[in-house]
C-alpha cells in the first residue's frame, strides 16, 4: 500500500485499563491507514490528567519531535481531541501537522463522503472543527509559507484569522440552510416508504463490522443472476472505517419469506466527534423509523463488547433504542474460538456474511420478528376496494382470496397497526 503520510502516534493512558487503551491505539492507527497515513511509530504517555497546556508533557514533547525528524514524519496524531490551546500549542512545539482523533475522522469522512447530503455535512463538521482552531492553523500555514511568525507577522496573521472566521460563518449559515432542503426531501421520501407497508429492517453497528457485505448478501437473494453480475445495486465493501456515509435503502425478497425493506447506513465508532454527530444527525436518525434493527457485530474483534456498547448507547442517542432488534455476530471464519458455527440463539445469530454462512437462520430470524410484528385476518373487500386488495397482495400480505358476489374474501397477515384501519372490512371467517 502507498501512503501520503508518515505518522507518529500519540497516546495518553489516563484511566483506561491497558486492554482498551491498545484497542483505541490500534482503532486510531487503522483510522490513520484509511486516511493514508502509515504510523511509524506509536508514543505513549501515563499521566493522572492531560497537560493543561500541551497534552502530552514537556519532556515526552521533546522525544516526539525527536522520534518524528529520525523517522522522517510529517504528521503527529493525538488520541484523544485537543482543546485549541492545545492544538496551536503542539503546532508550534512541533513544527510538523498536528491531527488529533476527530480531525482524523473528519478527514476520512471529506474523503469517503460521496453523495451531496454527505459532502454537505462533512463539510460542515469540518468548519464547526476548524472555527476555534484558526490561530492554530494559521501558525502552522504561516510557518509553510515561509514567515517566522515573529511579532510583525502577527498582524497579518490575526486579520487573517478575522476574515477567515467571518467567511467560514457566512458559509456554515448556507451550508445549513441547504441541508434542511435536503432533510425536507428525505421526510418526503421517508413518508411514501411508511406509506408502504413493507417492514422496515435497518443494519446498525460499529464501523467495518460488515454491514454493506450482509447487505450485500442478503440484496444477493433478490437479484436474478445476471443483475448479480452487473453488481449496480451493491453498495460498497471495504476494508477500512467509513466506508459507508448515507443511506441506502433496497428491497430484498428473500426466496421463501416475506419481502422487506433494508436500509445500510453510517457506522458508529466509540467517541463520534460531537460536530459530526450534529452534522450526520438526520443521516442517524433515520434508523429510528426502522420496523427492526439488525446489530451486526464482529466476533473476531476481541474488544466487541465495547463495540456493542457504543452502539446501544448511539442508539439511545437517536431514540432507537426500544426497536425489536437481533444481534449479527458477523465474520465467524474470523473468530478466535474455533469450534463456533452458524447458529441461531434466540435473537442473536452468528453468520459469515463473507463466506455466505447462516445467512438462513438469520433469515429465519428476520421472518419472525416479522410475524411478530403481523396478525391473520380475514377481510371481505367490495369490488369497489380494488386498490386496497391489490397493495395487499403487492405487499406479499394475502394468504388466501375467494371473489364472492359482494366482494372478494381476502385472508391476509397485515401489520399490527394497520389493523384499526382495516376493522370497517373484517369479517368472522
Ligand atoms: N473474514 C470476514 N470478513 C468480513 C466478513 N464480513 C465482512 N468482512 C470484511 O470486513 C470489511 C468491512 O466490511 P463492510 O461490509 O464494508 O463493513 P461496514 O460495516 O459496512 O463498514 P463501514 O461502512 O465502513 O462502516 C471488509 O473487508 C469485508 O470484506 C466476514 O464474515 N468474514
Ligand atoms: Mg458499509
Amino acid at each position: 500500500m502507498n501512503y501520503d503520510h508518515r505518522a507518529v502516534l500519540v497516546g495518553l493512558q489516563i484511566k483506561q485499563t491497558d486492554d482498551e487503551f491498545y484497542r483505541a491505539m490500534d482503532e486510531l492507527e487503522l483510522l490513520a491507514k484509511t486516511a493514508s497515513v502509515e504510523t511509524v511509530l506509536k508514543a505513549v504517555q501515563r499521566l493522572d490528567s492531560p497537560v493543561r497546556a500541551t497534552y502530552i508533557g514537556s519532556g515526552k514533547l521533546t522525544e516526539i519531535k525527536a522520534a518524528a525528524a529520525d523517522l522522517d514524519a510529517d504528521t503527529v496524531i493525538f488520541d484523544q481531541q485537543l482543546t485549541p490551546m492545545q492544538f496551536k500549542n503542539l503546532n508550534e512545539a512541533l513544527g510538523v501537522e498536528v491531527l488529533d482523533r476527530t480531525g482524523l475522522i473528519l478527514r476520512i469522512f471529506s474523503d469517503q463522503a460521496r453523495t451531496r447530503e454527505a459532502r454537505l455535512q462533512v463539510e460542515h463538521a469540518n468548519l464547526q472543527y476548524v472555527l476555534p482552531r484558526l490561530a492554530g492553523m494559521w501558525t502552522h500555514f504561516g510557518r509553510q509559507a515561509g514567515s517566522s511568525g515573529s511579532m510583525s507577522n502577527r498582524g497579518v496573521g490575526e486579520t487573517q484569522i478575522e476574515l477567515d472566521r467571518r467567511h467560514i460563518e457566512r458559509r456554515m449559515a448556507e451550508l445549513e440552510r441547504e441541508l434542511k432542503a435536503i432533510e425536507r426531501e428525505r421526510a418526503t421520501q421517508r413518508e411514501r416508504r411508511l406509506r408502504s407497508e413493507l417492514p422496515k429492517v435497518a443494519l446498525v453497528g460499529y464501523t467495518n463490522a460488515g454491514k454493506s457485505t450482509l447487505m450485500n448478501r442478503l440484496l444477493e437473494l433478490s437479484l436474478s443472476p445476471s443483475e448479480v453480475k452487473r453488481e449496480e445495486k451493491k453498495v460498497h465493501v471495504k476494508d477500512a472505517l467509513f466506508v459507508t456515509l448515507d443511506t441506502t435503502v433496497r428491497k430484498i425478497e428473500p426466496p421463501s419469506g416475506h419481502p422487506f425493506l433494508l436500509s445500510d447506513t453510517v457506522g458508529f465508532i466509540n467517541e463520534l466527534p460531537a460536530s459530526l454527530v450534529k452534522a450526520f444527525r438526520s443521516t442517524l436518525e433515520e434508523v429510528k423509523y426502522a420496523d427492526i434493527l439488525l446489530q451486526v457485530v464482529d466476533i473476531s474483534d476481541p474488544m466487541h463488547d465495547v463495540c456493542e456498547k457504543v452502539t446501544e448507547d448511539t442508539l439511545r442517542e437517536i431514540g432507537a433504542a426500544a426497536l425489536p432488534m437481533i444481534i449479527v455476530c458477523n465474520k465467524l471464519d474470523k473468530a478466535e474460538d474455533p469450534g463456533l458455527t452458524a447458529k441461531r440463539v434466540r435473537n442473536k445469530v452468528y453468520i459469515s456474511a463473507d463466506k455466505n454462512e447462516g445467512i438462513d437462520l438469520l433469515l429465519e430470524a428476520i421472518e419472525d420478528e416479522i410475524a411478530n410484528m403481523r396478525k391473520e385476518c380475514a377481510l371481505l373487500l367490495p369490488y369497489d376496494k380494488g386498490s386496497l386488495l391489490h397493495r395487499l397482495q403487492e405487499n406479499g400480505d394475502v394468504v388466501s382470496s375467494e371473489y364472492r358476489p359482494d366482494g372478494v374474501l381476502v385472508k391476509a397477515v397485515v401489520r399490527k397497526e394497520y389493523i384499526k384501519y382495516l376493522k370497517s372490512f373484517m369479517v368472522e371467517e
